[in-house]
Order: C-alpha cells, then structure tokens, then sequence
C-alpha cells in the first residue's frame, strides 16, 4: 500500500520508514472503527466537506464533495518556530523538547491520551444524529465536525507512533478500543460517556465540550514540547468550526422557540422546543464540560506546568510571570459544611484558573441567545448555572449546590434535580421533535435557519447528495 501518498501530511511520512509501518497497521483499525463506530448511514453519500490537503490557508480550506470513507484524514503541524524555546515552568527558556525527555515521558503520554480518547469518543456519541437532522445544512455540520475530529485522533495517534514507541502504538491502538458509555470500556473523562443523542443535545455538547477543547489545547499548544505544541496550534484552526455549529446551532433553536412563543405561550403546542428544556440542557452540559478540567486543587496541573508540558491559556501573551512559583489564588472550598475561602499556591491551582477563562468564553454565548430571545421581544432570559453546579469532579464533586452554588442537602437537591437538569420526559419530547427534514432549503420547525450558509453558499445549496 503506498500509504503515504493517500495521506495529505507535512511531516515527512515519505521518508520515515518506522512511522509508514505503524500507520500501516493502525490505518486498516481505524476504518475499521470508522465503519463500526462512525456516523450511522450516508457513508456512500457525497457531502460536501472541507478537506485538509496543506497547512497553508489554501490548502487547509478546500471545500468539495467528498464520500466520507475517503475523506483525506491528514497529519498537520503547524511550522516549527526556528529557536523555540520552553515557555513556563522550572524549564523556563531552556530549548524546546524536540524529544521527550525521559523525566516527563508519562506525564506527556497521559496527557497526549486523555486528549486522543476524546475525539472518537464524540464521533461515538454522535453517531446516529444524521437519521434526524433538522437541515441538510445542519447535516453537513455534523458530518464536518466528525471527520474532523478524526483528523484530530490522528494527530495525536501521530504524536504516540511517532514519540512513544512501542506503548505509544499500544496507546493508540487502545484509543479504537474504548467505547463511549460502556461500562466495560468507557472513554476516559465522563462527558465522552454521555448520550449526545439528539440535536439539542450536539449543540450544547459542541457550544460547551468543544469549548473545553479549545481551552485545553490553547494550554496544549504553549507546550515545551514543540510536536505537541506545533499539532495542537493545527487543530485549534479546527475547533473553532465546531464551536460555531453550537453556538449558533442554539442560538436558533431560541430564537425559533422565541417566535413561536409569541405565536402560543406554550410552545409545546406548536411543536418548539420551551425554554426550561434548553435552560436544563445547558445546565447539563455545562456542569459536566466544566468537570473536564480536573480537580480544582491539582498536583497534576502544578507538575505539568513545572515541567513546562501545559501552559496557561495564551501563556506569552497574557502572563509576564511564566515561572508561577510566587503567587496563590482563593478559591471556594467546603470545610466542614460550609463554603470557606482557600488559597492555593498558584501553579496548584491552573486547572481553577483556565476554567475561569472558560467560563468567561461561555458567558458570551449566554449574551449573544439572550439577544436573540430580546431580539424577539421576549423578556425570559437564559444564564449559565453556577460553577459548583451539579459537579463529578474535583472540591465540589460529593456535595449538593442548586444553580446559585448555594451548598443544600443531597434531599434538596433530589426534590429539585427535575426541574434543573433534563428528565427523561425532556428528552422523550425533544426526540419525538426530532424528524429528518432532508428537502434543499427546507428546515425543521423547532429551529431557525441559519443567517448564512457555508463558504459562500446560500442555505438552499445540497450540502449532502442523498
Ligand atoms: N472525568 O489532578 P486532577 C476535546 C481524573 S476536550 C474522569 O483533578 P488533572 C474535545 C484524572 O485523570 C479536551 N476523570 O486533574 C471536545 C486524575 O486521575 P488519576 C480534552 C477525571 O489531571 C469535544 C484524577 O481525576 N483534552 O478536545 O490536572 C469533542 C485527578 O486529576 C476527569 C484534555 O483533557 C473527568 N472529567 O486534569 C472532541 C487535555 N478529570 O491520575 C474533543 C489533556 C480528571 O488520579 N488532559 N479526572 O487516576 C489533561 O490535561 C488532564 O488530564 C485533565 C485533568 C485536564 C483532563
């Protein structure tokens, strides 16, 4: 098979003989997975899809149709920066890792993992949203946003071959192994375990657990070491693809819901989706991509960033101080009942600290669908719940908080769980909203369409041939 020549890359795969090999066996795994695991149906359609042929803006922003099987999944990096240098932690302005180095050998293939299980785990999660999209625009999306977060899993499974040796193809043999939601192999952080099942859930899940995405690979791309570094700016090129599906995607599912409200007060009656369902959807999502960024006290994050392997969030533009043994933060603990101050050395704190530039990027989601409701002359508002909020991981993780961060008991918390987080009745009557609609130009009635189409494309264009 002459690999390497159907694989679009900048990394000399041509020429290296060691990672033509452990592509060469991992490759057939994949489409395997793909096939097993990937979006159910439409694989023999034609969508048109963005396709990666070159890092170069030309290259990288080919628009074309493409059957799924044979989209071009590629391995990117970004140039290297002639010089590079580590740019945080004890190493601080020591040259770049173009290696890894030894000390740090677990910490960085933990890291690279956890990273690598999240991307097939959400093309699991997804994978039967094509039978009901809402648009074939929005079917698009979705297709998109799925092989590409496989270009993703590949970049990491590139990192493993080309890095780690022989646990490195075992890892990522592993990566094609786990299932979202199986208890017997689930993916490794519990938001990839969750049912992403209908499309008001994949709005939310790519608004808020793509968004931990984009924050964790901004901390990623900071990295010391430059193949990390180098592959996560490429990816984050990517992610912000994802971001617009959900941020928008809700954005007209409130606006759709507005109008129809003002048609009929209880939109149920004219097939919309109320407002306290996506209030709770997004309760939901946002609690657990909050979870993703670890315990808020962590000696993991302050090893990471000692070793100068995951920065801060825009770590050169934002910080002078890239040494982070100085300063403390307070933050909110429950000591005996009660929520008390605590300060936390800095550098134990960095999981805290790129949640709280999270959150800031949330809120403005929040501000631009609480336009679209008051763009509608409705009063109602939509908010983002507390961060203590319905928590699995970290200081908050054990204990019950109502959307206020108010610390109540488990009871208190069991009597009003149905009204803050999606019972199965919600999701009972979102699904049965959810009916194909896959006429060109036509929508589905619980959603409004989008203001533009893709590249230039008016919404009335065949985004998928079916
Ligand atoms: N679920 O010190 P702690 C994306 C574990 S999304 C289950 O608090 P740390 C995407 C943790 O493993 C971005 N377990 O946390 C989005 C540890 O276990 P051990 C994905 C969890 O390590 C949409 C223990 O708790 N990228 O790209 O500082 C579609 C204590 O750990 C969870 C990354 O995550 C959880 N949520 O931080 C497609 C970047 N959280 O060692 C793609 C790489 C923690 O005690 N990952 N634990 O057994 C990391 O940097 C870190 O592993 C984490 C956790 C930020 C996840």
């Amino acid at each position: 098979m002459n690999l390497y020549e159907r694989i679009p890359n900048n990394v000399n795969l041509s020429e290296d003989k060691r990672l033509q090999r452990a592509l060469e066996k991992w490759l057939p795994n994949f489409l395997a997975w793909w096939h097993d695991m990937g979006p159910e149906g439409f694989q023999e359609k034609d969508v048109w899809l963005r396709t990666a042929i070159d890092v170069g803006s030309e290259g990288w922003a080919h628009f074309d149709y493409v059957k799924m099987p044979e989209y071009r999944w590629g391995i990117f990096l970004e140039p290297a920066q002639p010089d590079a240098k580590v740019g945080f932690g004890d190493n601080y302005g020591a040259p770049a890792y173009q290696e890894v180095p030894g000390e740090f050998r677990n910490a960085l293939r933990r890291i690279i993992v956890t990273q690598g299980d999240t991307e097939p785990a959400s093309v699991e999660q997804q994978r039967r949203l094509g039978a009901t999209c809402p648009s074939l625009y929005d079917l698009r999306n979705l297709f998109r946003v799925n092989v590409e977060e496989c270009c993703h899993l590949w970049a990491m499974v590139y990192l493993l071959h080309a890095y780690f040796g022989r646990d490195g193809r075992d890892e990522a043999d592993a990566l094609l192994e786990r299932r979202s939601g199986n208890p017997d192999k689930p993916r490794i952080l519990e938001a990839f375990n969750q049912p992403c099942d209908d499309w008001l859930n994949f709005y939310a899940f790519t608004m808020f657990t793509d968004r931990d995405g984009k924050y964790q690979l901004s901390a990623l791309a900071e990295s010391g070491f430059e193949p990390l570094a180098r592959t996560c700016k490429f990816m984050l090129t990517e992610e912000a693809h994802h971001m617009f599906v959900g941020d928008t995607g809700l954005s007209r599912v409130v606006k759709r819901t507005a109008q129809l409200m003002n048609e009929n007060e209880d939109v149920r009656k004219v097939g919309g989706i109320p407002l306290d369902i996506i209030q709770k959807y997004i309760n939901f999502w946002f609690s657990y991509s909050l979870d993703l960024f670890g315990g808020e006290i962590s000696s993991n994050s302050a090893d990471f960033f000692a070793a100068g392997l995951k920065g801060r969030f825009k770590e050169q533009e934002q910080y002078t101080d890239h040494i982070a043994t100085e300063g403390s933060f307070t933050m909110t603990v429950v000591e005996n009942g009660k929520l008390v101050p605590r300060e936390v050395p800095l550098r134990n704190a960095l999981n805290e600290v790129l949640r709280g530039e999270y959150v800031k990027d949330c809120e403005k989601g929040l501000a631009r669908w609480n336009k679209a409701l008051a763009d509608e002359g409705r009063s109602e508002r939509l908010f983002l719940p507390n961060i203590r909020f319905h928590r699995h991981v970290g200081e908050y993780a054990g204990h019950s908080f109502d959307l206020e961060g108010n610390l109540i008991s488990k009871e208190e918390f069991a009597a009003k769980q149905s009204e803050w987080l999606p019972t199965v009745r919600d999701r009972e009557y979102v699904g049965s909203l959810m009916k194909p609609v896959t006429e060109v130009g036509k929508i589905a009635n619980w959603i409004a369409p989008p203001t533009s189409g893709i590249k230039g494309k008016p919404f009335e264009f065949e985004y998928v041939r079916l």
